[in-house]
């Protein structure tokens, strides 16, 4: 039995809460150890979290693929051949490495010699016994590029620059299984993310059904705002092989809670409700292996709840549209709107899908734009569920 373990991010505690729920099976670490980000909500430690999978992993006891924060790592530490580092020292790559750089230095002997181990250590995949592992993005043309030079799928040293550089399709490939595809959207189309900023390209998902624009995109409020339409063949990953092995992945820093989206195919990393996959050794994945370590809180936990009774989960959702649109939707939904005196243009709209399970959360949140009458504007206020 493994315990599948995603993207840890200098985060002790949550390692510890990750292998006490591994006790009594083999863990498989799916890589970016380090690198806290800005403002974690946690003391950062990646020396601790290092030695401590380091110790795992060289004994055999863990599994463990790369990250790209580990590959970041290891150019960011390294100069090419023009003596400039091969991963830029700009502000923004500082900051996304500065736990990693607060505890070892930029380019000291101690980070090369874990930028070393993870060079000649971490693969940037693993597979064996019916399963798969990798950082981002299972996808069999690029592996097989990176399988013809490296068979083990680890990195020399040598390969470096032009992973860099991105120049080669070897690089491209490299870079494409430790990151995922993020994609331009069409001319005219952007989106605001969570920070209010607009942005023009998008990160798509590769395990899920339809390959529109809207269902493979990750990390979108408003889904409403991409465009209604297939991706175009050249930015659609291939769906992955229904009688290939299942495939873990971490990386995609996923809202809301937990969820089995594919059968074959899993993206464990919920950094806001963090959780492993118990694998026994299943060729279908199923969402009751999914052990969530701590519950994501609920932002109106007084509200009255709806439960299904079995597996306790709770729905609802709040949504604004514009007070124009209320009759439309009363219509559509047979939702009462109610308004606000201080949102003369607003209606508000308490939706409780039922009939839902465990774990569906994105799914009801996908289904209510469904369920809306084309064209209508919405605000989701807050949503809620429980475990
Ligand atoms: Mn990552």
């Amino acid at each position: 039995m493994l315990t599948i373990i995603p993207d840890i991010h200098a985060n002790l505690t949550l390692l510890d809460s990750c292998l006490a729920a591994a006790k009594g099976s083999r863990p498989a670490f799916l890589g970016d150890f380090i690198d806290a980000g800005k403002a974690p909500k946690f003391t950062p430690d990646d020396r601790v979290v290092l030695e401590r999978v380091r110790g795992l992993i060289d004994s055999g006891e863990a599994l463990a693929v790369m990250g790209n924060h580990e590959l970041n790592a290891i150019l960011f530490h390294r100069t090419g051949n023009d003596g400039k580092p091969l991963r830029a020292h700009i502000q923004k790559n500082i900051d996304q490495h500065q736990s990693f750089v607060d505890a070892f230095g930029i380019g000291t002997p101690e980070a090369i010699e874990w930028t070393t181990w993870f060079l000649s250590t971490l693969p940037l995949w693993h597979e064996a016994d019916g399963f798969r592992l990798i950082h981002a993005c299972w996808s069999e043309p690029e592996i097989e590029v990176i399988r013809a030079r490296r068979p083990d799928g680890r990195l020399q040293p040598e390969d470096l620059p032009e992973i860099a550089r991105e120049d080669t399709e070897f690089g491209r490939a490299v870079k494409l299984i430790t990151s995922g595809r993020e994609v331009p959207l069409p001319e005219g189309y952007s989106f605001l993310d969570k920070g209010n900023h607009s942005r023009h390209e998008v990160r798509l998902s590769w395990w899920r059904e339809g390959g529109s624009w809207r269902s493979a995109a990750l990390s979108v409020p408003d889904r409403n705002s991409l465009p209604d339409a297939p991706l175009p063949a050249e930015v659609a990953t291939p769906a992955y092989p229904d009688d290939a092995p299942p495939v873990f992945v971490g990386h995609y820093k996923m809202d809301l809670n937990p969820r089995l989206e594919n059968d074959r195919v899993l993206c464990l990393d919920y950094p806001e409700a963090p959780c492993v996959y118990h694998w026994q050794g299943e060729t279908r994945l199923t969402a009751a292996h999914i052990q969530p370590l701590q519950r994501r809180t609920s932002k109106l936990a007084d509200n009255p709840l709806i439960s299904t009774g079995y597996g306790v989960f709770i729905f609802k959702i709040v949504f604004r549209t514009a007070r124009v649109d209320a009759e439309a939707v009363r219509d559509a939904m047979g939702l009462e709107p109610q308004y606000r005196e201080d949102d003369p243009g607003g209606a508000y709209f308490s939706w409780s899908p039922t009939g839902t399970k465990r774990g569906d959360d994105e799914t009801i949140v996908w289904g209510l734009h469904h369920a809306l009458p084309e064209g209508i504007h919405h605000r989701i206020l807050w949503e809620q569920s429980r475990y």
